[in-house]
């Protein structure tokens, strides 16, 4: 059982009399793969329930999901003022961040990044991971979808597990969760990779990471880069 009928410790500070969070419109494309409905649906039904909640875990500490007293779980990295689902499930929605770095010029580092389709902003080329698939492999499928490289994530470094506390699409009751891996790739295997943007992709490029860049990358990104960047100054 991973559910526990209980508040986050992350919302420990609210005042539940007071908190009136703002009702959102669920996308008629996540409505239209019910997969309760249509066969292939990749979507929870418009209600959510233990049934389904019970079988899922989230990365966030590894823990339980929360539910309130109607079944919704609660977002362990505490309220965002927004109630109802965006996402495709309730509860965690599972990603896998693909981070590959090479040394550029004069020691300085660059990674392959996207410009979504959807904010503009630019990003890692992650993306969401599917039913029966772990992080790895999700990453590399992402990867070669959105930059056409094909890399190896087998033997990657964790940057990061749990919730994207930026991402626009959570609410209290349907987030994004991810696992951040990264790679630094020799300059040999490097050299053989041309990104060439596809999928939810606009534009990819190898970029290099300088604060400014970093600074204005999707979501949460800024913060898996930085640490991968750490992670690498470590590495020979
Ligand atoms: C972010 O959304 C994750 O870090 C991941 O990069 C991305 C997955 O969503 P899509 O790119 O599939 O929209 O929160």
């Amino acid at each position: 059982m991973t559910v526990t009928r209980e508040f986050p410790p992350s919302w420990k500070t609210v005042d539940l009399d007071q908190y009136r969070p703002t009702l959102v419109d669920t996308p008629a494309v996540v409505l239209a793969h019910d997969r309760t409905k249509v066969a292939g649906g990749w979507a929870d039904p418009t209600s959510p329930s233990l049934d389904f909640l019970r079988d899922r875990i989230s990365l966030e500490h590894n823990g339980p999901i929360f539910v309130d007293d109607n079944d919704r779980p609660l977002n362990p990295a505490g309220p965002t003022g927004r109630a109802g689902r965006i996402l495709g499930k309730w509860g965690p929605n599972l990603a896998a961040d693909p981070i590959v770095l090479r040394r550029g010029v004069a020691d300085s580092l660059e990674m392959l990044a996207i410009e979504r389709k959807d904010t503009g902003a630019w990003a890692i080329p992650g993306g969401m991971v599917d039913e029966n698939e772990d992080a790895q492999t999700a990453a590399a499928r992402e990867l070669h979808e959105e930059c056409g490289a094909v890399v190896d994530f087998a033997s990657a470094h964790i940057i990061y597990r749990g919730v994207v506390a930026k991402d626009p699409r959570n609410t209290d009751h349907a987030w994004m969760e991810t696992t951040a891996l990264a790679l630094l790739l020799a300059p040999n295997i490097a050299q053989t990779i041309e990104p060439k943007a596809g999928d939810d992709a606009r534009r990819a490029k190898w970029m290099t990471l300088d604060d400014a860049s970093v600074e204005n990358f999707y979501a949460d990104h800024g913060t898996f880069v930085r640490a991968a960047v750490a992670w690498a100054n470590t590495q020979p």
